[in-house]
């Protein structure tokens, strides 16, 4: 049976990527003098700031540009920007029917928690309103690897106290995907068959989502 839920934030609960990728598309552009376009920004998508930072770097063919310190400039001037777009954001950025989705989870009595690899996380939630449906939200700073690794989930899982193969995790990116499967949880996609065709199960899109089904697959898998 079902204990508990670990969800990724961007792409899940609210559409950040394109905040992150407005402020990659400046500091590419204005600091690299690397123009990125939709297919790089894709290859961004759950992915660290600095791992992102490198993405874009090898992108544009300057990988060995830049040292350290440098590079640690970049992505704090693109956090900077990052933030300042973020400000902005309200209970109205929630993707549709999440909120209901997570007053079923609650009332259903499953604790969750967040997995998400932003260190703006805590932040986001809360601009969303929804800081009270979740027990703990991991910090990615103690994570030593990036999605496919299953440490973010078996992080996020141990927060609420559930067994992995008891827990449902909740992503969009095939990365995440692959994490959650390997942690030995029950994988729950939101997209497209050709991309997340691993998924235990899968929701075209957010408004789909549904407790129930979500139940019944489980039970029917896993007994
Ligand atoms: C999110 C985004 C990524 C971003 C990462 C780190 O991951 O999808 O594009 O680079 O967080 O964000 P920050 O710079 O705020 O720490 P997730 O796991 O929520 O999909
Ligand atoms: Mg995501």
């Amino acid at each position: 049976m079902i204990k508990g839920f670990v969800f990724d934030l961007d792409g899940v609960i609210t559409d950040t990527a394109k905040y992150h990728y407005a402020a990659w598309k400046q500091v590419a552009h204005d600091e690299l003098g690397i123009d990125i376009n939709p297919t790089v920004n894709e290859g961004l998508k759950g992915v660290s700031r600095m791992d992102s930072l490198n993405v874009i770097l090898k992108f544009g063919g300057k990988e060995n540009a830049y040292t350290d310190t440098e590079k640690l400039e970049y992505a704090t001037e693109k956090n900077d920007l990052y933030k300042s777009l973020i400000k902005q954001m309200t209970p109205a950025d929630i993707l549709p029917g999440i909120s209901n989705f997570l007053k079923a989870i609650t009332k259903a009595g499953y604790p969750m928690s967040l997995a998400s690899a932003s260190r703006n996380a805590p932040y986001i939630i809360d601009r969303l309103g929804l800081a009270e449906y979740f027990s703990a939200i991991v910090d990615p700073a103690t994570l030593t690897k990036g999605k496919p690794d299953p440490e973010i989930f078996e992080k996020a899982a141990d927060l609420i106290h559930t067994p992995y193969a008891n827990t449902v995790g909740l992503e969009d990116a095939v990365a995440g995907i692959e994490g959650i499967q390997a942690a030995g949880m029950f994988a729950v996609g939101v997209g497209k068959p050709e991309v997340l065709g691993k998924a235990d199960l899968l929701f075209p899109d957010t408004a789909h989502l549904d407790l129930a089904k979500i139940e019944a697959a489980f039970t029917s898998q896993r007994g």
